[in-house]
């Protein structure tokens, strides 16, 4: 049994886990902010507020799930994991701003710049990005985790964070609004896929390659989980834009702005019965390229199960 959860019968209760797991990221992650050498309490209370407002930690723990797979003791990957969750809150406030989404309501509280203002809170997520890797650094020095490592994880990270992944995921995601087709792109769907790969599956991918990278993996096992990743966080995008229209707005925690914004979705583009069939689609793809993988079944199950979480979620 692992935190109350009996992953030897394949008997994984996928959600008592990772809220349990969540809990632990959370702590870790008021440790690293609250311990930023810092002369500005207001900005580290706008960095904790978007923080502690919860969210589901879905990144930072594909990457102890990943890294679980290959070594015990995900803890030694904590830092890395916040690294991820404090580069998704920095991507929530700034969307969340009246030049991006212009969204009042995340993870069930006023929006970071309702309660801060505007400029406070383009710094708090500037600032949890930058931190970001000053934490991520800080796990070269745990035991048992090598430093060229951590370096390739830097790579990965920055460059899933980065003009080439989830910053220009967004910036498609702006330029696409009221659907203009970019002349880059040959059809409508070819954009699609283009801002969902990376405005959101990159730093999914991010996540299960560095935890798998960290473990100090084989590299074919590193690309088995890397490509699966990518299917999952397409996934998650596709359940987002269906959510975004369909779920409780209470239980989603922000107003689902998708419409009012005339975005590019799934949901407007191909309708919500044949968006949650691509999601189910691509969840087999995961499982089957997961089954690629030769490690222990009941390590490589979890992660199959969070890839199900997240097609059926409903938040
Ligand atoms: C560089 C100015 C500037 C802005 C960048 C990169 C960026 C803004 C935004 C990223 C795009 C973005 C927010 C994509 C949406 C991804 C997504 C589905 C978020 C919701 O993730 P969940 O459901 O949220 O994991 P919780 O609250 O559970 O963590």
């Amino acid at each position: 049994m692992i935190y109350g959860v009996n992953l030897y019968n394949f008997n994984v209760n996928i959600e008592s886990f990772l809220s349990k797991r969540a809990r632990i990221i959370d702590r870790e992650l008021k440790k690293f902010i609250n311990n930023i050498d810092f002369g500005q309490p207001k900005l580290i209370e706008a960095m904790l507020y978007s923080i502690n407002a919860g969210g589901k930690r879905i990144r930072p723990v594909l990457a102890t799930a990943a890294y679980e797979i290959f070594k015990p003791d995900f803890r030694r990957i904590l830092p890395a994991a916040c690294s991820l969750e404090m580069i998704h809150t920095y991507s929530l406030i700034h969307d969340d701003l009246p030049a991006m989404d212009d969204d009042n309501f995340r993870r069930g509280i006023p929006t970071n710049h309702k309660v801060y203002g505007e400029g406070l809170a383009v710094l708090a997520g500037d600032a949890l990005l930058t931190n970001a890797f000053n934490v991520l650094a800080m796990n070269s020095k745990v035991k048992g985790i090598k430093p060229g490592n951590v370096l390739k994880a830097v790579e990965i990270l920055s460059a899933k964070a980065g003009a080439g992944g989830m910053a220009g995921g967004q910036a498609a995601d702006l330029e696409a609004e009221g659907y203009p087709l970019e002349k880059r792109f040959s059809s409508a769907g070819k954009l699609l896929n283009y801002i969902h790969l990376h405005k959101t599956a990159d730093l999914i991918q991010a996540g299960v390659q560095i935890g798998a990278v960290l473990a100090d993996a084989p590299e074919k096992d590193c690309r088995i989980l890397s490509n699966a990743g990518r299917m999952m966080g397409l996934a998650f995008q596709i359940v987002d834009d269906v959510l975004d229209v369909t779920a409780d707005k209470k239980k989603l925690g922000k107003s689902g702005s998708d419409a009012r914004n005339k975005k590019l979705t799934y949901v407007s583009m191909y309708g919500i019965e044949k968006s949650l069939k691509k999601a189910e689609e691509l969840l087999d793809r995961t499982r089957k390229e997961l089954s690629l993988l030769k490690r222990p079944a009941s390590k490589v199950k979890v992660i199959e199960e969070i890839a199900g979480y997240i097609c059926r979620r409903d938040r």
